[in-house]
């Protein structure tokens, strides 16, 4: 079988502080940008809300002071740079941030494609955390408070290099996320993220928090035989330190490559998109193996219930 190579690039950031322009931001995804380009990548995905600071981690209730961390157009004036810096180096890339569109507001990404266009657009179905404010909580998690779960299912989408898809931060631990695009025959999934690892709002060991992260993509990956390039906005963001653990997941389910840091840096993997054949011809091979008759409470039914109907 012969190889079908994809050069792609993760640029994981650094902490972005509430005090940082939109201009200082984009700075720095242009240098990584570049960067990537230079070592011969020509996809490059991004974080989630990669233009502002995690703002879910605070409680806000004027609307002017929350839509100050949304964007209401794409590309924007302060955003424009990236789509022609994609034009000029021949590089698409995934990009995530806060949409405010007919009032509505969401947590999007949107893949850019190679020539600088807009290839598509995903909004979070898993949307994590609270809707009102806990009280006494220093650190809030409000993430139901300030986005609408997303209205675009999970499409993946051809372009010329590849099949990609997207999905977003919390997203990447439910299988159904990549069961969903691998049943679209996706080649990679491109995922940002802002994990906290400073704070638990259940009990669980810090350390934790990175194992659940790469098992999830690494499960994700393997079961549905595609690469996925998955970016964190790392360090210590506001007080608020979060995971790095940047990484390329082969279909193998094994980490290809990682960041060192919790800081900006570009990690880049020069990929076999034929790997995925192997699974998807054998043991993931979906028409001869899967019983989606036996599958119907997986959609049928939401939360679990024992098997004498209690909760
Ligand atoms: N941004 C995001 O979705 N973060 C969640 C944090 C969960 S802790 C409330 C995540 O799954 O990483």
């Amino acid at each position: 079988m012969s190889a079908r190579k994809l050069h792609l690039a993760v640029a994981q950031m650094g902490p972005v502080q509430r005090s940082d322009s939109r201009q200082r931001v984009v700075a720095r995804l242009l240098e990584m940008l570049r960067e990537a380009h230079s070592r011969g990548a020509t996809w490059v995905t991004f974080p989630e809300l990669a233009l502002t600071t995690f703002f879910p981690r605070w409680s806000m209730e004027d609307p002017a002071e929350v839509h100050a961390f949304f964007e209401t157009e794409m590309p924007g004036p302060l955003t424009q740079p990236l789509f022609d810096a994609a034009r000029a180096l021949g590089v698409g890339f995934y990009l995530g941030y806060a949409e405010l569109a007919g009032g509505v507001q969401y947590n999007t990404s949107i893949l850019v494609g190679r020539d600088g266009g807009i290839v598509g657009k995903y909004r979070k179905i898993h949307i994590p955390g609270e809707a009102a404010t806990r009280e006494g909580q220093a650190v809030q998690h409000l993430e139901k408070k300030y986005f609408e779960v997303g209205d675009l299912g999970f499409p993946v989408w051809q372009t010329p290099d590849a099949a990609i898809g997207m999905c977003i931060c919390n997203d990447r631990r439910w299988p159904e996320t990549y069961r969903v695009m691998g049943l679209q025959r996706v080649e990679v999934v491109m995922v940002g993220y802002n994990t906290p690892s400073g704070y638990t709002q259940w009990d669980e060991p810090l350390h934790l928090r990175m194992h659940h992260h790469l098992l999830s993509l690494q499960a994700g990956a393997y079961q549905n035989a595609c690469w996925v390039a998955a970016a964190g906005k790392a360090g210590v963001e506001e007080g608020n330190p979060m995971i790095g653990g940047s990484c390329i997941v082969a279909p193998t389910g094994e980490v290809m490559v990682r960041t060192f840091s919790e800081d900006d840096e570009v990690i880049n993997f020069v990929c076999d998109l034929s790997a995925s054949e192997n699974y998807r011809a054998n043991i993931f091979n979906f028409a001869a193996h899967r019983r989606p008759e036996h599958y119907g409470m997986i959609v049928s039914r939401k939360g679990a219930q024992a098997p004498d109907g209690g909760a």
